[in-house]
């Protein structure tokens, strides 16, 4: 089953409460069988958010975050828009690299699947590599053109201010207000991913220890939980 998670929260609710009329929620229909008796379980709570680190492998320079670590890179964005950076943000240093689990995995949704928020601003941008994994241990990674600074380094994240923060109440699974830069699973042909992977991708500013990409938080846009009729 997907979802968008900006849109359609409230037709999944009622779906889990009106198992009655579960035809089209991906639950038998009355025709076919009896409905049953309890609305389905499902194992995941609604997060939207990276909700574990399951590496960190810092590169040099890093060090600017790790005292909010890893907490600081779970959760929603705090995103302060294009006029200046957010420093609710974990530094990876010079190609350091961060392996992020999601609850809610990522599906391949109408359009953008995944958005991934740095502390870019204004012409500042800090590049970084994305790739995604459903086991964790086969991964796929979008292309990133960090040198291509005219064209707006395509593929990259870490290319455009973030918006959406708790504070204002922007959501932060709306490509449209939220800010950041969208992934889309079409791109690299994927249907599903649990696992994030970002690596600084080494042309950026190092130095002190906020050295490179800097990560503020990742958001599902089209996301699945795991649900079962029991
Ligand atoms: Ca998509
Ligand atoms: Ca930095």
């Amino acid at each position: 089953m997907t979802m968008n998670t900006h849109g359609t929260w409230a037709r999944w609710s009622a779906c889990l409460v009106l198992p009655l009329l579960a035809v089209g929620c991906g639950g038998p229909s009355e025709a076919e069988s009896p409905p049953p008796a309890q609305p389905p379980v499902c194992s995941v709570e609604y997060n939207p958010f990276a909700t574990r680190v399951v590496s960190f492998k810092p590169g040099e320079d890093a060090g600017f975050g790790r005292d909010g670590y890893p907490d600081i890179v779970l959760g929603p964005p705090h995103g302060t828009g294009a006029g200046m950076g957010s420093l609710d943000v974990l530094s990876l240093g010079k190609q350091g690299e961060i392996v992020l689990e999601l609850t809610l995995g990522a599906v391949d949704g109408p359009g953008v699947d995944l958005l991934v928020f740095e502390n870019a601003f204004a012409n500042f941008a800090e590049t970084g590599v994305v790739a995604v994994s459903e086991d964790g241990q086969t991964w796929h990674e979008f292309p990133c053109a960090a040198a291509n600074r005219a064209g707006g380094y395509p593929g990259c994240a870490g290319v455009k201010p973030v918006n959406s923060s708790p504070e204002n109440g922007l959501s932060a699974t709306d490509p449209s207000v939220a800010g950041g830069d969208g992934f889309d699973l079409a791109t690299l042909g994927v249907a599903r991913a649990r696992f994030v992977r970002i690596r600084d991708s080494g042309a950026n500013t190092y130095g002190f220890t906020s050295g490179g990409f800097d990560l503020d938080a990742i958001s599902v846009v089209n996301g699945s939980p795991v649900c079962e009729w029991r």
